[in-house]
């Protein structure tokens, strides 16, 4: 396959600027008639060739141009393209007609069924299964869409826009004819057909515009909707109060399905949604469920300015749209929520999953340079590095300029496809400043490491903080500039007061509060604070001011707990208590790992001969655990020990399950030495019988918090308390206790953690999405042997392997279990191997995802890498291989 390069970008020499379709389903076939209204967008007299994207499915039925036959030999057809010569000067209009099958299309790019209703998919590259077109983001145009189809299965029939007639056919069939009145590309395009309940509400813009809120889901999920509804109207609400944006139509409809590659996508007035993310439940959906259902629907409905009012010229600039989009979403979550536990969680997401995709044989820039397949860059680094790359701009800028950004940004390009370079160029003229320094972060792949020291001196009253920054070669990129980092630094005073802050010169880029913002531009810097009373304790990169790998000099134990105790920055805080949890599990896997000095002790004898774990970090959790006006959520967080991915990136080539041994003798004596604490946390946690659930952050707080000190004790292997979880399990009055308390269990080898998944499958067996969590927590079990249990799942009848949750669920869970995937005998490797050319043969895209643990290989231990290797080259080598897959795995290799 041939890759495509951004330096390429050549416009269409057609514009397309009306899009007529009409559909005809059926259960044998669909026909597409498309009628298209060409428009020169070439210089000279001669009129080029037509050359327009197709796939191999496509039955080109006939192709005629102002209403006429276009002569056989004025046209070829290829497994990808339609090209049609002798075009006439001038405009024209150019039909075709194709046939389809979407009952056959598993790879759910185009149009395809679902539970027997027909939806679509469209971006990036799946418009082009439905009809040969300009499948590419900058060609806008107007859509009408009539939609034919038997009345009984299909009764509901909807596409973009507003509705603008309906009837019946004869043979009981009937018709819809929708029409979209804002020019969208074809990704943004959108049909549904099937029989849907709605649930309906409305929304009063600020204007006074009226707007119809329909959800569609399947009849029986009618009573789960609420929370989606509530949030849609939340987030409408928002956007105008943040950033003074309005919905443009009268109706907004979302549409749920079971089976969908992605989590949901914005087409235009028609959302279309994985079920996952918009049925809840406080049965059968978990907090998370509730948090994330309200991000998802907000950041679908804040694409209808970021995304497709303003839409990218081409794919490589993906993450204008979805970078923006995601810090959008993350900003609406802050106000709906608690803004310093958001924040962690973001950065603490960045940290787990995206550090190691830029650190790994898949790592691009948040604006890539080449692509073999589009779907494979709907990456963490386009999403969510891409969204702390605009995080930057509202650090540098301030709220209001960020603003002032923004509105010039819709001002100038309402309507068309831009790019990354347009965005910045709008927030730097609004502000009237350069912000060419941010470019590199555009171009640049890897995670930028950042060196501070810092001295006091007494006499002068001054505190100097040095700061160097590199990045890390990343594939096929060995060179790499110095990038613009932002860097908020607070300092502390002997007792936790925050100092005032006096810094020398005019380096500062701003300050907020209690922190200076630090403008590091250079490979290395040096800024002075002046009139500083004491030696200070800095507390650096606060709110998680730039997505970077900080590195502080000389920095004690202490410090870190001393930060840990009084940081009023929740990142800062939570990022102490990691760096001591870390420097800990770094010591004992040294420890642990050395088996040369006495062989036959066993890891927990080597650990605690190492010191084991250290007074200081007890008492900093008892502290956490003993602070009663600390939010829940908070506490959780502090409480929570960096995980395996952070720590292998940490340690060069660690064995996995070595290291995830000493994390779990950390946790279990953690809970020993801090049993009477969690004990008393879970129970001032628990929430009495009588009063309701609600999802909001307040309550969950409460029972993140409880449930995180359950899976503490849960690390005793007691038998008392495997019936405790066990009995909580059973008494759970929602999903979020009773998941948790399996949790717990599944990781432990205990009759209780069996009863107690077969249990909970009878209870939930007919419930899809709860079946999902069964699988994921028995897929995920670090229990040794699972494996074997894993390949039962995947002949049990519960298990879909054609649906993209069922995959998600059983295989991604899979390959986090260190025990279980990186098995010293390389059977995980193998399992996961069989996975994918089984599932790509169904769905590449869902394929290439479940390929990403193999562009990690060059993290673990030499005979680890050795046999990860040969299971990807035997995945490679595999004929007949998805383009998807194939890109991933290739690089991999190299
Ligand atoms: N555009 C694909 C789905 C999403 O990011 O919203
Ligand atoms: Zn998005």
């Amino acid at each position: 396959p041939q890759p495509v390069y951004r330096k390429d970008y050549k416009p269409t020499p057609y514009l397309i600027d009306q899009v007529h379709l009409t559909f005809q389903l059926g259960e044998e076939h669909t026909t597409v008639l498309s009628d298209l209204h060409f428009k020169p967008n070439y210089q000279g007299d001669s009129p080029p060739e037509v050359v327009l994207n197709g796939r191999k499915d496509l039955k080109l039925q006939s192709v005629k141009v102002d209403g006429k036959d276009v002569p056989q030999e004025q046209y070829e057809v290829s497994e990808k393209l339609l090209m049609i010569r002798g075009l006439p000067k001038g405009p024209f209009n150019l039909q075709i007609e194709t046939q389809i099958k979407p009952q056959d299309n598993t790879s759910l790019e185009g149009l395809y069924k679902s539970s027997g209703n027909f939806c679509t998919q469209c971006e990036a590259e799946g418009f082009r299964g439905i009809t040969y077109f300009y499948d590419r983001p900058d060609v806008l145009a107007k859509y009408t869409t009539r939609i034919e189809a038997p009345k009984g299965p299909y009764p509901v029939l909807l596409s973009n826009g507003n509705l603008q007639a309906s009837g019946e056919l004869s043979d009981g069939r009937h018709f819809a004819t929708w029409e979209d009145p804002f020019p969208k590309p074809c990704y943004l395009f959108a049909l549904v057909a099937g029989d849907l309940a709605v649930s309906k509400d409305s929304f009063t813009t600020a204007s006074g515009r009226r707007v119809d809120l329909h959800i569609y889901v399947q009849q029986q999920n009618i009573d789960r909707v609420a929370y989606a509804m509530q949030s849609l109207k939340a987030a409408m609400k928002w956007d105008e109060d943040v950033f003074g944006l309005e919905y443009d139509l009268d109706l907004f409809n979302i549409v749920a399905v079971d089976d969908f590659n992605m989590g949901a996508m914005e087409n235009k007035s028609l959302n279309i949604f994985n079920s996952r993310l918009v049925l809840a439940s406080p049965a059968t959906a978990t907090d998370d469920d509730f948090a994330r259902i309200e991000g998802v629907v907000a950041h679908e409905y804040f694409h209808n300015w970021t995304g497709n009012r303003v839409t990218c010229r081409d794919w490589f600039q993906l993450t204008l749209k979805e970078g923006l989009t995601v810090f959008r979403d993350q900003e609406f979550s802050a106000d709906m929520r608690s803004r310093g536990v958001k924040r962690v969680d973001d950065a603490s997401a960045l940290r787990r999953a995206q550090f190691p995709e830029d650190a790994g044989a898949f790592a691009h820039p948040i604006r890539p340079e080449e692509y073999t397949r589009m779907d494979n860059f709907y990456s963490l680094t386009v999403y969510e590095k891409g969204a702390e790359v605009v995080r930057l701009y509202q650090t540098l800028l301030g709220q209001a300029g960020f603003r002032k950004g923004m509105d010039l940004y819709f001002k100038r390009h309402d309507g068309t496809a831009v790019t990354c370079d347009d965005f910045r160029a709008a927030m730097a003229d609004a502000n009237d400043v350069d912000l060419s320094a941010l470019g590199t972060w555009y171009q640049q792949a890897g995670t930028p490491a950042v060196k501070v020291s810092t001295s006091y001196n007494a006499s002068a009253r001054t505190y100097t903080v040095k700061a160097s920054q590199s990045t890390p070669a990343t594939p096929g990129q060995s060179h790499k500039d110095p990038v613009l980092i932002p860097l908020a630094v607070g300092l502390l005073g002997k007792s936790g007061q925050p100092l005032a802050l006096h810094l020398q010169g005019s380096k500062a880029n701003g300050s907020a509060g209690d922190s200076a913002v630090l403008r590091l531009e250079k490979a290395s810097q040096e800024f002075v604070f002046t009139e500083v009373p004491e030696e200070p304790v800095p507390s650096l990169c606060r709110n998680f001011s730039a997505p970077i790998k900080l590195e502080v000099e000389g920095q004690t134990e202490d410090d870190l707990i001393f930060l840990v105790k009084h940081d009023t920055d929740p990142f800062a805080r939570w990022d102490a208590a990691q760096r001591l949890g870390q420097a800990l599990m770094i010591q004992l896997y040294a420890a642990a790992a050395d088996t040369s000095k006495n062989g036959s002790s066993s890891l927990a004898e080597r650990c605690s001969a190492a010191g084991g774990v250290k007074q200081s970090l007890v008492d900093a959790f008892r502290a956490v655990l003993q602070d009663k006006a600390l939010d829940g959520a908070m506490a959780a967080a502090l409480l929570t020990l960096p995980g395996p991915t952070e720590l292998q990136a940490m340690i060069h080539h660690a064995d996995p399950v070595t290291l995830h041994e000493v994390r779990k003798y950390v946790v279990k004596e953690l809970a020993q030495q801090l049993r009477p604490d969690l004990e008393a946390a879970v129970k001032r946690n628990d929430l009495p019988a009588s009063e309701e659930y609600s999802p909001d952050a307040a309550q969950a707080a409460k029972r993140v918090l409880k449930n995180k000190c359950l899976g503490f004790l849960a690390a005793l292997g007691e038998p008392a308390v495997y019936s405790m979880l066990l009995q909580r399990f059973r008494d759970a009055s929602n999903m979020t206790d009773e998941i948790a308390a399996l949790a717990a269990l599944t990781e432990c080898p205990c009759k209780e953690r069996e009863t107690g998944l077969s249990e909970f499958y009878q209870k939930w067996k007919d419930e899809n999405l709860v079946v999902l969590k069964w699988l994921a927590l028995q897929a995920a079990s670090n229990v040794s042997g699972n494996l074997a249990a894993v390949q039962e799942l995947q002949q049990h009848p519960a298990f879909n392997i054609k649906n993209p949750n069922n995959c998600y669920s059983l295989f991604l869970p899979f390959v986090r279990s260190p025990v279980n995937f990186h098995a010293g005998d390389g059977s995980g490797y193998r399992f996961l191997a069989d996975s994918i050319l089984t599932v790509d043969k169904i769905n590449s895209q869902v394929a290439a995802r479940m390929a990403s643990p193999f562009t990690q290989l060059k993290q673990f231990d030499s005979e680890r890498q050795t046999i990860m290797k040969q299971q990807a080259q035997r995945v490679a080598d595999t004929e007949g291989l998805s383009e998807n897959v194939f890109e991933v795995v290739q690089k991999s290799l190299k």
